[in-house]
């Protein structure tokens, strides 16, 4: 099995943030929030978040905030729930929360919620249990699970949930791996697995491997390294990790790396982004891989940073 490039991938990460002009940086320019908080997760599971300057990063996230408390994924773009985890996440992983209001926040995400207990994404209300997963994580870390009907966000969650035992975005959706982290990830947050049959789901989920050892989203589709954190996670809230091959995922995994540049692909031989160097880096260690720091599978931050959020400085040494 091939070894995790860590210092190349430590560099390829820090070389996006001052890139401007090239391709990854275009495309990534409406949705920079995201991929701070994919590009420093990555970097603290390696080791090296000391390697960023924490109060330039602070300064930045905060001039994405708007005055209805909600995040844009850049400055002077329009907020939206899915750049507000983000915010949250990166201010959690530098330690910063502190510097939020907590209640505007917890106001802004709380008013998404809709009547059958579903949550709209912004104003425009696009509704997705994607958006459930993230302002019940979001009001988590923020201590402020009692500002939404938690009861009818649960509700609605399983109200997505199909026969095959796997979950859509809304209610008779497809089941699609990324949507059953979101929901396998609200039910863990709130403390409602018991909704989900264990066996039905991990049978589902574990079929997702195929012979090169990678994952697929569903039945019949490519595999590609990010399932290795949405089907993965799944597994794990759910005890059925070892229903999968884990060495031949991890191998999988670092056959996507760019074993010169740095970074990894969503399948061997493409080109790398910072997504799937994140969701390769998150994959591996939920596999255990050596040398990584452990991640929490419901909020996918690492443990230590999950430990401080609940107990404290004490609780994260
Ligand atoms: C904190 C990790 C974290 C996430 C926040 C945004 C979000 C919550 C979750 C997204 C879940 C999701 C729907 C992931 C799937 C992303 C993806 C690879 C979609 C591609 O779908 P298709 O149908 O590709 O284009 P396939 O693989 O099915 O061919
Ligand atoms: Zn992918």
């Amino acid at each position: 099995m091939g070894e995790l490039e860590v210092e190349k991938h430590v560099r390829y990460i820090l070389s996006i943030e001052k890139k401007k002009d090239d391709f990854e940086s275009v495309v990534m320019e409406h949705i920079r929030m995201n991929g701070a908080y994919w590009g420093l997760t990555t970097l603290d599971l390696l080791g090296k978040l000391g390697a960023v300057d924490p109060d330039e990063i602070v300064s930045w996230v905060m001039q994405c905030q708007h005055e209805s408390g909600g995040f844009a994924g850049n400055i002077g773009h329009d907020p939206h729930i899915l750049y507000t985890l983000s915010a949250v996440q990166v201010l959690a992983l530098l330690d910063k929360l502190d510097v939020l209001d907590i209640d505007k926040l917890s106001n802004y995400v709380a008013g998404l919620q809709n009547e059958d207990g579903s949550f709209s994404g912004d104003i425009w209300g696009e509704i997705d249990t994607r958006f459930s997963y993230i302002a019940i994580c979001c009001l988590s870390i923020l201590h402020r699970l009692d500002k939404i009907n938690v009861e009818k966000a649960v509700n609605y969650i399983v109200s997505c949930k199909n026969l095959d035992g796997g979950f859509g975005c809304t209610p008779g959706g497809e089941s699609h791996a990324g949507q059953i982290f979101c929901c396998v990830g609200a039910l863990a947050l709130t403390g409602s697995l018991h909704h989900i049959d264990k066996d039905l789901l991990g049978w589902w989920l574990c079929e997702r491997q195929v012979k090169s050892g990678g994952l697929n989203g569903r039945p019949e589709k490519l595999p590609d390294v990010c399932y290795s954190w949405w089907v993965l996670s799944s597994l794990t809230m759910i005890d059925r990790v070892h229903w999968i091959d884990k060495d031949k995922l991890a191998s999988f995994i670092l056959d996507c790396q760019d074993k010169e540049n740095g970074g990894i692909s969503d399948r061997p031989d493409d080109a790398v982004d910072v997504f799937h160097t994140y969701f390769g880096v998150a994959g591996l260690s939920l596999l255990e891989y050596p040398g990584l720091k452990a991640i929490d599978p419901a909020y996918a931050l690492p443990v230590d940073v999950v430990n401080r959020i609940f107990f404290g400085r004490k609780g994260s040494v």
